[in-house]
């Protein structure tokens, strides 16, 4: 249908509901607030600084933007291969405008990007693009083992001058890194437990994961 094929949008995704935006963002400045105060934080501060002894307000270092999503399929404007083809999925055109469930299941930081972890249902999986995980293959070597939907997320916010895109690809990372098992000591929080994965990256994965409502449609700026 030829309007169809005129009317690509920038991506498709889960848009939080109004009402539950609110509850993860501050969900997401609780998490920045203790983690910052954490003796083990403090210690590789210079992940974030590049210098010792140098403070960093976490809070103030991640800008927010715009609604909070869960990306499925990035097409912008259809010049990404493979737009038109996830527009046209059946499962995509019926699941338009419908509230969905997702599970977030962890929080994590690098010195680029703060983001929630997705873990999809086999419902949702249904609109997950096969090559999602693939695109990010050369910038995480174990990512194409990894099993589809890992790179689902919530991007909380960026540090100046990086992109969203960067928040699947650090979680790709941290991922991958967990597969390898390089993991240090669990530190035991109150949300969950808290892993460092060097390089400033950092991952909570919650005792209980949190539902929030979300609205599968699309979106054009
Ligand atoms: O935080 P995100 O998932 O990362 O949500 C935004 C959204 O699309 C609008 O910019 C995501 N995004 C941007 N470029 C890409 C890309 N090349 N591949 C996948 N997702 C992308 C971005």
């Amino acid at each position: 249908v030829q309007h169809e094929e005129l009317s690509l949008p920038l991506y498709f995704g889960w848009f939080l509901l109004p009402a539950v935006q609110e509850k993860i963002r501050c969900t997401s400045m609780d998490f920045l607030k203790t983690l910052d105060t954490l003796e083990a934080f403090k210690k590789h501060l210079i992940d974030f600084t590049g210098k010792a002894e140098k403070e960093v307000d976490l809070e103030q270092y991640y800008k927010a933007n715009g609604t909070l999503h869960c990306t499925t399929k990035f097409c912008n404007y259809g010049k990404v291969e493979g737009s038109k083809e996830y527009a046209q999925n059946p499962a995509v055109r019926s699941a338009n405008g419908s509230v969905f469930e997702l599970s977030l299941t962890a929080l994590f930081v690098t010195p680029r990007t703060a983001g929630a972890r997705v873990s999809l249902t086999e419902e949702q999986l249904l609109l997950w693009p096969a090559d999602a995980e693939k695109e990010v293959e050369s910038a995480v070597t174990a990512a194409a083992s990894l099993p589809r939907g890992s790179r689902a997320h919530i991007t909380l916010g960026c540090a100046e001058g990086t992109e969203p895109v960067q928040t699947g690809v650090d979680l790709l990372q941290i991922l991958a890194l967990q597969k390898e098992g390089q993991q240090g000591e669990p530190l035991e929080m109150e949300l969950g437990s808290l892993i460092y994965y060097g390089e400033g990256r950092w991952m909570l994965t919650l005792r209980e994961p949190i539902a929030v409502p979300a609205c599968f449609s699309s979106f054009y700026a």
